[in-house]
């Protein structure tokens, strides 16, 4: 393939937006792996020759690019021991948990760190290759904060961008990480930097003046090197539109109705869906809703929480730990508080096509979103865009990103049980009226400003960075 130095916008993401696959017969192929990021920047890589570089989720090396539905893919191979180290040990047992307030104990460990440079550094060399001169490269997500900087220091003619898609944490408690400092300059490779949240790109302007020494003002960090780069904050949303026309047509009505009568038919359904990760406030959300059945406020007979949970980094050894003590207590409440054939929490450890989760959005009356800590949340904003009727009542945890943008919500700090248990009844008893109107005001807030507007506003600001702020910075030196 002549793919090199001819893609003018670049998107650099551990993963590509598809997954290798192996069919029955030995047939190895692709499949797309749809996801709002993928819809989004779809129109923009082929309106501007794009190019996709990221891993293919296998084991297998020296895959060649190549082209899916019109998009080039540009895979970069992992090796068994890299999924290890670079995925699952510093990306997922390390940064994550450090970048999500410490909800679980972050791992440090010299090895993985190590293979997240070499990994990033593969990342940055496939990216330099396959960008057309002047290029623009957007760079997605903390598995690859080093790749700014490496790119730059290959390609200095390009415009980079980087965007994070969960929360960056507190100077407090980003210091202890022993490497703070690599990925503080990793990111500096970046013309601009975005958050989903102002706190996010605020918290890392101030650790690039106390740690890196660096010159900033407001939003801007001036470099010794004459560069500028940009901290700002860039909520992402979703496929608004998509969703809604999913929820509307007749087979995702006809999945809700029927989800409904599988379930009894109740007078109300609670429903939570998540990745099953320890960030999410899965098991809080599941103790406060059972204390109220076993208190009486909630009836089995005539209500239920639906939990999904998707199944999620299931190698890794707090993920199996989160597993079992749901599993545990799922069964306990369920044998204390069920009915034959009335659960008080109807549990699936699954995942679903887009069609049923659009479904279980339209059948459910309320939406409990209770993460610890999220950058943004989308399964917030779906069940949102998917309420035609202008009905459905969210809870929605303060912590998430999406709480800055859904005030309209019933709004609950999730470490505080008691709290939680007033905002479900509150929810359940409210007005339809009061409901309509809170929905209504969040519902314009996501047809307002979806992914593809998102995707706009970053690569425009990207566009319009200006790399030399012309003046000599003297760079004062600590760490
Ligand atoms: C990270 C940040 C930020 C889930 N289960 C199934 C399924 N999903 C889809 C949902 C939603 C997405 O996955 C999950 O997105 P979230 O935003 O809720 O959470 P993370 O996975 O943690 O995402 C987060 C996001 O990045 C984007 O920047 O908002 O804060 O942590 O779209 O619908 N989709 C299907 N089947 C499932 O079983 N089809």
């Amino acid at each position: 393939m002549t793919d090199k130095g001819s893609a003018d916008l670049v998107i650099v993401a551990n993963r590509l937006p598809v997954d290798r696959v192996t069919d029955d017969d030995g047939t190895v192929g692709w499949r797309r792996s749809p996801g709002g990021l993928v819809t989004a920047l779809e129109p923009v890589l082929r309106a501007n020759d794009g190019a996709w570089v990221g891993w293919p989720g296998s084991t297998e090396c020296d895959l060649e690019p190549f082209q899916e539905d019109g998009l080039r893919l540009v895979p970069v191979g992992l090796s068994a021991q890299e999924i290890e180290e670079f995925y699952e040990g510093f990306s997922n047992g390390t940064l994550w948990p450090l970048y999500h307030d410490v909800v679980a104990k972050p791992e440090f460990h010299r090895e993985w760190w190590e293979s997240y440079v070499s990994v990033n550094q593969r990342f940055a060399a496939r990216a330099a290759e396959i960008a057309a001169e002047g290029a623009s490269v957007w760079v997605q997500d903390y598995q690859m904060q080093l790749v700014p900087q490496m790119l730059r220091e290959l390609r200095p003619d390009l415009r980079i961008g980087f965007f994070l898609h969960i929360p960056f944490p507190p100077a407090e408690l980003f210091q202890q990480l022993p490497w703070r400092r690599q990925i503080l300059e990793g990111l500096l490779g970046a013309d601009l930097v975005g958050f989903q949240l102002a706190g996010g790109a605020a918290n890392f302007v101030r650790l690039v003046r106390q740690r890196v020494g660096h010159k900033t003002h407001r939003d801007m960090v001036y470099l010794p090197d004459g560069r500028t780069v940009q901290a700002a904050a860039f909520p992402i949303s979703i496929d608004t539109v998509g969703f809604q026309k999913l929820a509307a047509s007749e087979s995702v009505t006809a999945r809700a109705a029927e989800i409904r009568s599988d379930l009894g038919n109740p007078r109300k359904i609670f429903l939570g869906i998540d990745r099953l990760d320890y960030t999410k406030g899965i098991y809080a959300r599941l103790r406060a809703y059972s204390e109220l059945v076993r208190e009486g406020y909630f009836d089995v007979e005539d209500t239920v929480l639906v939990q999904v949970a998707t199944p999620s980094r299931e190698r890794v050894g707090q993920y199996r730990a989160l597993r079992d003590e749901v599993d545990r207590f799922v069964g306990r409440v369920n044998g204390d508080l069920g009915r034959i054939g009335r659960p008080a929490i109807a549990y699936l450890h699954s995942s679903y096509p887009q069609h049923e989760m659009a479904a279980l959005y339209r059948a459910a009356d309320i939406m409990v979103v209770t993460p610890l800590r999220d950058g943004m949340n989308l399964v917030a904003k779906e069940y949102v865009a998917c309420r035609l009727e202008n009905d459905g009542a969210l809870v929605l945890s303060e912590f998430a990103g999406a709480a800055d943008e859904l005030r309209q919500a019933w709004l609950v700090n999730p470490y505080d049980i008691n709290g939680m248990k007033t905002a479900l009844r509150e929810a359940y008893d409210a007005d339809p009226k009061e409901i309509g109107r809170r929905m209504r005001a969040m519902r314009k807030t996501v047809r307002d400003y979806d992914v593809a507007r998102w995707a706009r506003r970053f690569l425009e600001e990207l566009d319009a960075t200006r790399p030399d702020h012309g003046r000599t910075v003297r760079s004062l030196e600590t760490d």
